[in-house]
């Protein structure tokens, strides 16, 4: 642990908790990604781990504001593409964790937010909150292995739509869409994913892992051998002069929102 996350391990039942806790938003930095990324390593390889509860350390306010968006303003060619690479191998090990995986979504989750909580197995989502990618709002857009695991999340037509406006759902919409599984109130948004988690626990291990991989394998196959050119895309739509320039008024509105 550090003290941007904090790991709390459950004996008796083998759940761990990861508890993002970066300060004010949880917004995804590469340090920040990096160190979700080994925590996952390490649980992954635990064998006395057999669970995983993501949730944030800011109940009730935000789960995570999504990619940290100074990492994608005004920044050199070089760490955008080492920021992006700090992008895929979060993915890679939290999508790839052959584990149960629970998100406790209690509070906010755009963009990178819904990321997280789409990697996971499940999602417990408070009421009143809002979810989705809205990437196209900033200019920028989700990578195949985001916009096709909201397809398979929601369905073909809801996506579309969705990833194409970048529109944020309120939780009763997520819940409607097939988003999110639950919709709860603030308090039982940890007890609810802890009960979900057990019982995922329960199911025979290592026929839990084989349908994790056999429904996940394939996109990770596809990004595993596609790094350079997704982290190239990526590059160079972000450094287009138009793309800054929103991202920029998007920075701006933020802080207008303040006064
Ligand atoms: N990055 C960096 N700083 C942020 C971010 C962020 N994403 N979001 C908020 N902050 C900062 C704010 O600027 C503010 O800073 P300050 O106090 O210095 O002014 C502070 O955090 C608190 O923010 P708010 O006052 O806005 O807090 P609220 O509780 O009112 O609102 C929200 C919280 C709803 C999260 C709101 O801040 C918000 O909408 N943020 C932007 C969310 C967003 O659009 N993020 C997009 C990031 S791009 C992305 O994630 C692409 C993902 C691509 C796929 C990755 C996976 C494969």
């Amino acid at each position: 642990s550090n003290q941007n996350l904090e790991v709390e391990h459950e004996l008796e039942t083998g759940l761990a908790t990861v508890t993002l806790a970066k300060a004010p938003v949880n917004s995804l930095d590469g340090e920040f990604l990096t160190s979700i990324s080994n925590t996952f390593k390490k649980l992954e390889n635990d064998s006395a781990v057999k669970g995983i509860l993501v949730a944030s350390k800011f109940h009730g306010g935000v789960y995570s504001a999504g990619l940290h968006i100074f990492d994608l303003f005004n920044r050199s060619d070089s760490h955008v593409s080492e920021f992006w690479r700090c992008v895929q191998e979060w993915y890679l090990d939290v999508f790839g964790c052959s584990k149960p995986v629970v998100a406790a979504i209690n509070g906010q989750a755009p963009a990178g937010g819904c990321a997280m909580a789409l990697v996971c197995d499940y999602r417990v989502m408070q009421e009143g909150k809002i979810i989705g990618l809205n990437e196209t709002q900033l200019g920028i857009t989700a990578p195949f292995y985001l916009a096709d695991l909201m397809t398979a999340t929601v369905g073909a037509r809801k996506s579309r739509l969705a990833l194409q406006l970048g529109y944020l759902f309120s939780s009763q919409e997520a819940l409607n869409a097939g988003l999110v599984d639950e919709v709860v109130d603030l308090d039982s948004v940890i007890p609810r994913a802890r009960e979900q988690l057990l019982m995922m626990s329960k199911v025979p291990q290592p026929a839990f892992h084989i349908t994790k991989q056999l429904l996940r394998g394939e996109t990770m196959k596809v990004l595993k051998a596609t790094r350079e050119q997704d982290i190239a895309n990526f590059r160079s739509l972000i450094q287009m002069p138009f793309v800054q320039a929103v991202i920029g008024k998007y920075l701006e509105s933020l802080k207008q929102k303040k006064k």
